[in-house]
């Protein structure tokens, strides 16, 4: 069965608790949830990791390689400072979806600039957790997976 991983950064975990009116009421566990169960209905295989931490986001993306199909990312903040993440995608040559809660170009401008952006297939963000979904479907897009 095709496996895909779904990583979240820094603060993540803090979803459906504080500043709803950006991130929305959803918890991480809730998105995780329907991210597991939109690959079960497309036939896919979703495994869920989270972290606080750089090194340990990096470690998974590189335990991803040759087990993974691809990545669906929501970096968080590290999305706009971690030149090691963006190495870490390219290092492991797997098709990585990117994906933001909060349309982050219409938000700061520090946040506009996304280290991510270049070595993934695409950007998704804008749309809430709705938008985890889009990136499973444009992964399996991409891979052209044949779906249930
Ligand atoms: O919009 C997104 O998904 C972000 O990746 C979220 C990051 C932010 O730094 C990026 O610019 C855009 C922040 C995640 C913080 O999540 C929280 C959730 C609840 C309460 C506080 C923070």
């Amino acid at each position: 069965m095709i496996e895909i991983l779904v990583l979240n950064g820094p603060n993540l975990n803090l979803l459906g608790t504080r500043q709803p009116e950006v991130y929305g009421s959803t918890t991480l566990e809730m998105i995780e949830e329907s991210c597991i169960e939109r690959g079960r209905s497309l036939g896919l295989s979703v495994t869920c990791q989270q972290s606080n931490h750089e090194g340990a986001l990096i470690d998974a993306i590189h335990a991803a390689r040759g087990q993974k199909a691809g990545i669906v990312l929501n970096a968080g903040a590290y999305t706009h400072s971690s030149i090691a993440l963006m190495d870490a995608i390219a290092s492991v040559e797997l098709p990585t979806v990117e994906v933001h809660l909060s349309n982050i170009h219409a938000r700061e401008p520090f946040r506009h600039r996304s280290y991510i952006a270049p070595v993934a297939i695409g950007q998704i963000c804008g749309f809430g957790a709705t938008g985890y979904l889009l990136a499973i479907e444009a992964l399996v897009a991409h891979l052209n997976v044949r779906t249930a």
